[in-house]
């Protein structure tokens, strides 16, 4: 059975999600933050050398990368759910979308997270992380534009995987300016299947 290792208050959230969408069977294994460094558990080192946060395991398969875990599920658990069709057009945004989340929008935000730490030090970096947040938020929000969803007319995988770009923007308070990332947003949280993955998870500081 698929194995999800599963880090409270992170990425993870956005598997379980996934996973109580496709309402595919799994089991979860729990990790704890450490609660002063907030960093992930060295028991997930035996798990994945990275020792971090979503891994599945899936009999002889490992994945860490949430985009890649997103894919895999998806193509191997959603009988052609939560996926456009491969080789058409919205295929193609579906698979940006899953790229895109870690690969750009991630970065200015966890950066933001970093250097804030700085205080004062971190002051010079500031006015290109904040306009680097800006570019990229305004670019999902506009994507958004007139659209209930990512791609197409029904919740894909691209969500789930924006979910988190969302969840970030929303801790540093960036959403204001962003109508609809944040209306979208909230109605990803108001869908029963995360409303389950919130309660089967745990504790998850970020949808409050
Ligand atoms: N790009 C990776 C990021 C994985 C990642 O950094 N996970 C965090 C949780 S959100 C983690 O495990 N942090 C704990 C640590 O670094 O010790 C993904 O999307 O899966």
């Amino acid at each position: 059975m698929l194995t999800l290792h599963h880090l409270n208050d992170s990425r993870s959230q956005r598997i379980l999600w996934l996973l109580e969408e496709l309402g595919t069977p799994y089991e979860i294994k729990r990790y704890q933050r450490d609660a002063v460094t907030r960093l992930a558990p060295p028991e997930l080192v035996a798990v994945h050398p990275l020792g971090k946060s979503p891994v599945i395991t899936d009999g002889d398969v490992r994945i860490a990368e949430s985009g890649a875990i997103v894919d895999y599920i998806i193509r191997t658990y959603g009988k052609g759910a939560l996926m456009p069709k491969p080789g058409s057009a919205e295929y193609e945004a579906y698979n940006e979308w899953l790229h895109y989340a870690e690969g750009s929008a991630m970065l200015p935000l966890m950066l933001n997270l970093y250097v804030s730490r700085l205080k004062e030090a971190g002051a010079p970096l500031h006015p290109r992380i904040d306009s680097e947040i800006a570019n990229h938020l305004g670019y999902v929000d506009s994507a958004l534009r007139g659209r209930e969803f990512f791609v197409g007319n029904a919740l894909t995988g691209a969500d789930i995987q924006m979910s988190f770009v969302g969840e970030m923007a929303k801790v540093f308070d960036k959403l204001g300016p962003y109508p609809d990332l944040r209306a979208w947003l909230s109605r990803m949280h108001a869908r029963p299947a995360f409303q389950r993955s919130i309660e089967k998870g745990g504790a998850y500081r970020f949808a409050k």
